[in-house]
């Protein structure tokens, strides 16, 4: 009994990562997967893998959402309310872009 409360404990611990959210890995040139589709309400988690001088930055194609520069290991998380889609690229590698579906 008093197991089964701790594991429910620490299940709760965990934390709301919500069921629709979704990870996108960033390294050097890539964001994997380079697409994803998400409900609104949904969050996208940008976790950088790689180490890199001054951080990885993630920002949309219209310049609106940015991140800060992600240190290794470092993750930025959104939440897009709006259905639409979201155009990413990492500014120290512009060649490496993702796209968000938001349905
Ligand atoms: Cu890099």
């Amino acid at each position: 009994m008093r197991v089964r409360m701790l594991v429910l404990a620490l299940l709760l611990a965990a934390g709301p990562a919500a069921a629709g959210d979704v990870m996108i890995h960033v390294g050097h040139n890539k964001l994997d997967p380079a697409k994803v589709k998400i409900q609104a309400g949904d969050s996208v988690v940008f976790h950088n893998m790689d180490k890199m001088p001054g951080g990885h930055t993630i920002v949309s194609e219209d310049g609106k959402l940015k991140s800060p520069p992600l240190a290794m290991d470092g993750k930025w998380s959104h939440t897009f309310v709006m259905p639409g889609q979201y155009k990413f690229h990492i500014k120290e590698h512009p060649d490496a872009k993702a796209t968000v579906t938001v349905e």
